[in-house]
């Protein structure tokens, strides 16, 4: 292999590397830009789709909301439906990378379930990976069962991304997915992560280049 090919091929591993590790998720933990407390509004840094109506998404203590998180004092919180407004609602949020083909990425988020009534119904979810005009390329939907004031539990969606998808923004968005028109439960997140890891292949090519490396650094044996 010429040294331009090696050249080449360490710039190509290092260019995926680069965005190997955590994607940053602004306002991940739902700590920034409280005013009011509980906040009955978008948190910092993210999007609403699928309501107008005041309240259907926010920010509150989780000393508040009654459930455990590990993840700062605040929580989020996405509203069934209720009345006549059955438009489920996602949050969601445009990040600053770029889908590497190749790449492996999962998106983590601590969910729950609150509840304000008798009511003890479960919270289906989605959670999906996309494109920025909102164009999925990976969901993974279940149900949160009800435990009153429960503790948040980790969820994920895992994706490898494919050369169409190169270069596209990466969005991640949180959706509760229940539209039955009667309020009664909250969904309840915190602690939004997004991981990239890199192909095997492209581990693998690095690991290999370390050792070539290694064996050149060798002393010569004298004969
Ligand atoms: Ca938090």
């Amino acid at each position: 292999m010429t040294k331009i090919t090696w050249i080449s091929l360490v710039m190509a591993v290092v260019s995926s590397l680069a965005v190997a590790g955590p994607v940053t998720i602004n306002n991940y933990s739902f700590e920034n830009g409280m005013g009011d407390d509980p906040r009955w509004a978008t948190p910092t840094d993210w999007a609403m789709n699928g309501s107008t109506e005041e309240g259907r998404t926010g920010v509150m203590l989780a000393s508040l909301s009654g459930n455990t998180t590990t993840a700062g004092s605040h929580v989020a919180y996405i509203n069934m439906t209720w009345g006549a407004d059955t438009t489920v609602v996602s949050l969601y949020q445009a990040t600053n990378a770029t889908f590497v083909e190749g790449n492996t990425y999962t998106l983590t988020v601590a969910m729950s379930v609150r509840g304000e009534t008798s009511a003890t119904w479960n919270v289906p979810y989605k959670l999906s990976l996309e494109y920025a005009d909102g164009t999925p390329v990976a969901t993974a939907t279940g149900t949160l069962l009800y435990v009153d004031r429960g503790p948040l539990v980790d969820y994920s969606v895992n994706y490898t991304a494919v050369a169409a998808d190169a270069g596209k923004t990466i969005q991640v968005r949180i959706t509760d997915t229940q539209n039955n028109g009667e309020y009664a439960q909250q969904m309840v997140l915190d602690n939004v992560r997004l991981n990239a890891v890199p192909e095997p292949a492209a581990m693998s090519l690095l690991a290999l280049g370390g050792i070539l490396s290694l064996r050149r650094r060798r002393p010569p044996v004298n004969v």
